[in-house]
């Protein structure tokens, strides 16, 4: 089972929904603790989750093995380092271009712009040729905050 926690519900209505359990696992983190978030984000069904559980070394967000996609709006787990006492923030995101939103660009947008504010490093997940438009729109917000993979 997913150890994550749903931290933001996307409804298809384009509502943002702030979830309590989600809020909880970032209000745990020790107030002396210094924070890293890093998500990865990208088209649905790349392998998105499973690369985030290979960063935080568990089965932090839930992964699918059929063609329906697992992942809804974001969630999100933590790793903490009692050594170096630094919190890793690891944010799983929505797959763009979900087929059942109606406004499935408008939508990838929002939440990218959401997870642009939230983290340090944004990992776009993609294979092949990447998509080189949406890889300008992201330079938008991110300047070159973002990381190929
Ligand atoms: N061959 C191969 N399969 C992978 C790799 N990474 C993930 N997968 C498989 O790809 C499928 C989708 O992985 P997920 O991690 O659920 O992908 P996702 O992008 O989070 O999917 P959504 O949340 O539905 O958008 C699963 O069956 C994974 O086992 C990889 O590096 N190589
Ligand atoms: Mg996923």
């Amino acid at each position: 089972m997913a150890l994550g926690k749903e931290l933001v519900t996307y409804e298809i209505s384009g509502n943002l929904r702030l979830q309590h359990e989600g809020l909880a696992v970032v209000k745990a983190i020790p107030g002396d603790f210094g924070i890293k978030v890093i998500a990865a984000v990208g088209p649905g069904r790349i392998g998105k989750s499973s690369l985030l559980n290979q960063l935080s070394r568990k089965d932090s967000f839930g992964v699918g093995s059929t063609t329906r996609r697992v992942t809804k709006g974001i969630w999100i787990d933590v790793i903490l380092d009692y050594a170096t006492r630094i919190a890793t923030v690891f944010i799983d995101v929505e797959g763009f271009g979900d087929p059942d939103r109606d406004d499935a660009s408008a939508s990838d947008s929002r939440l990218m712009f959401i997870v642009c504010q939230m983290c340090d490093v944004v990992i776009y997940n993609t294979k092949g040729v990447y998509d080189t438009d949406l890889v300008r729109k992201l330079e938008y917000p991110f300047g070159y905050k973002y990381l190929m993979v």
